[in-house]
């Protein structure tokens, strides 16, 4: 049954990360004003600090000494970035149960789009709460959390609620909420943009958002089109995931040069079944397929298709990388090397762990043809077509 809900989008931020680290692994730092950068003489600047000593006005970025002047009684401590990325990876872990799409935006800040995972979980903000959780209990760390229908709004929530927060902006409320802020709470707006504003009369979200299109377009271009978005609490961008980063791929160099198409199909074939398997054994699928193609000149070429869907199906991979093949016709004639990589990955096993979903991106005759291969060993079953190219 889909969920009629619009809240997809969770922002998560760790609170004041680095100290929270410290005074996780020293209780003796806990509620104490803790400032991460390095020695009080030194010539740093504070890396970040608890919200005990930002109560004494220390922030991130200022210099160490400025920050000893503020908060004397403060422990001062040096930056350890090997537990901080633990940390880090940790929580990320945590994220990763409950959706693939996940943009990171630093090393303790991500949005979650949750769109596909609100069947199997009930709300965004169930997910919130059990992230929540799982933070405190297996990381020993606080993170605010901040639920609404887009980027902009997500990131506020957390803002709002922080510390240890789980704000919820819902449509209905978005334009109540935004109109008495400051207009520095809208992405993109710095100190500049923040003076023009000022000379218009525009202080707040609310003022902004009465503003005449035109009069913003006037004074900011573009980019007042863009903000007079946000204070309606419109904001299009999609959690950007970093999936497109990541490939898998097998090529061949022919001892001899090749021309013949059966031979160059066989080879594809064969890599398609391998990376297929590939896919499916390490629980990813992909959405774009490239065939790599090395003339005897050595001229490389490179030919792409992203397809609708994910597959971590071999016949698909195979049916992909022939109509590629197709498309490059004879080329430079006699070919040196093909290759078949696969990119666009995402995982699957989030999903997959719940009964609910069913990865239908592999056929069940491919389900049945990895069981036996698993069991009697790569290779017992193949296709019929592959068998002069089996790995010995
Ligand atoms: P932030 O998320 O900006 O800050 P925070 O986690 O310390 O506090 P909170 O989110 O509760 O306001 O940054 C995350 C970490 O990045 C921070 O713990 C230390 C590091 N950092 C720096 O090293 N230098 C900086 O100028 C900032 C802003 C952060
Ligand atoms: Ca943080």
């Amino acid at each position: 049954m889909a969920i009629q809900t619009d809240l997809n989008i969770i922002h998560c931020d760790l609170d004041a990360f680095y100290a929270a680290v410290e005074q996780r692994d020293n209780p003796s730092l806990k509620g104490r004003p803790v400032i991460v950068g390095g020695r009080p003489d030194s010539r740093g600047v504070v890396a970040t600090c608890s919200y005990e000593a930002r109560v004494y006005g220390v922030k991130s970025a200022m210099p160490l000494a400025e920050a000893r002047r503020l908060c004397p009684e403060a422990v001062f401590l040096p930056v350890d970035m090997k537990r901080y990325g633990e940390a880090s990876r940790q929580v990320f872990e945590i994220f990763s149960r409950f959706t693939p799409d996940i943009e990171p935006l630093s090393i303790d800040e991500a949005f979650l789009d949750v769109t596909g995972s609100l069947s199997i979980f009930g709300s965004a903000e169930k997910i919130a709460w059990d992230i929540k959780k799982a933070v405190l209990n297996e990381a020993g760390l606080i993170i605010s959390t901040g639920i609404s229908y887009n980027k902009f709004l997500a990131k506020l929530a957390t803002d709002l609620g922080k510390p240890d927060g789980m704000k919820i902006i819902r449509r209905e409320e978005a334009t109540h909420v935004l109109s008495l802020l400051p207009v520095s709470r809208l992405w993109g707006v710095g100190t500049k943009t923040q003076q023009i504003l000022k000379r218009m009369g525009i202080e707040t979200i609310g003022d902004l958002a009465v503003t005449p299109p035109d009069i913003l377009e006037k004074h900011l271009g573009q980019a007042g089109m863009f903000f007079r978005e946000l204070a309606h609490g419109i904001d299009n961008r999609k959690v950007e995931t970093d999936r497109e980063v990541k490939s898998m791929g097998r090529e061949i160099t022919f001892d001899e040069d090749i021309d013949d198409r059966h031979q160059l199909e066989a080879c594809l074939l064969q890599f398609s079944y391998l990376l297929g398997r590939r896919l499916r054994r390490t629980k990813l699928e992909a959405r774009t397929v490239t065939i790599k193609v090395r003339y005897h000149d050595f001229k490389t070429v490179n030919r792409s298709k992203t397809l609708d869907g994910y597959t971590a199906s071999s016949t698909v991979l195979y049916e992909t990388a022939l109509f590629l093949l197709r498309k490059l016709g004879k080329g430079r004639g006699r070919i040196r090397l093909i290759g078949l990589s696969v990119s666009n990955l995402r995982s699957f096993e989030v999903l997959e762990q719940f009964s609910l979903f069913k990865n239908e991106s592999v056929s069940r005759s491919e389900e049945l043809l990895d069981q036996i291969n698993d069991r009697f060993g790569e290779n017992t079953i193949i296709t019929a077509n592959l068998l002069p190219y089996r790995e010995k």
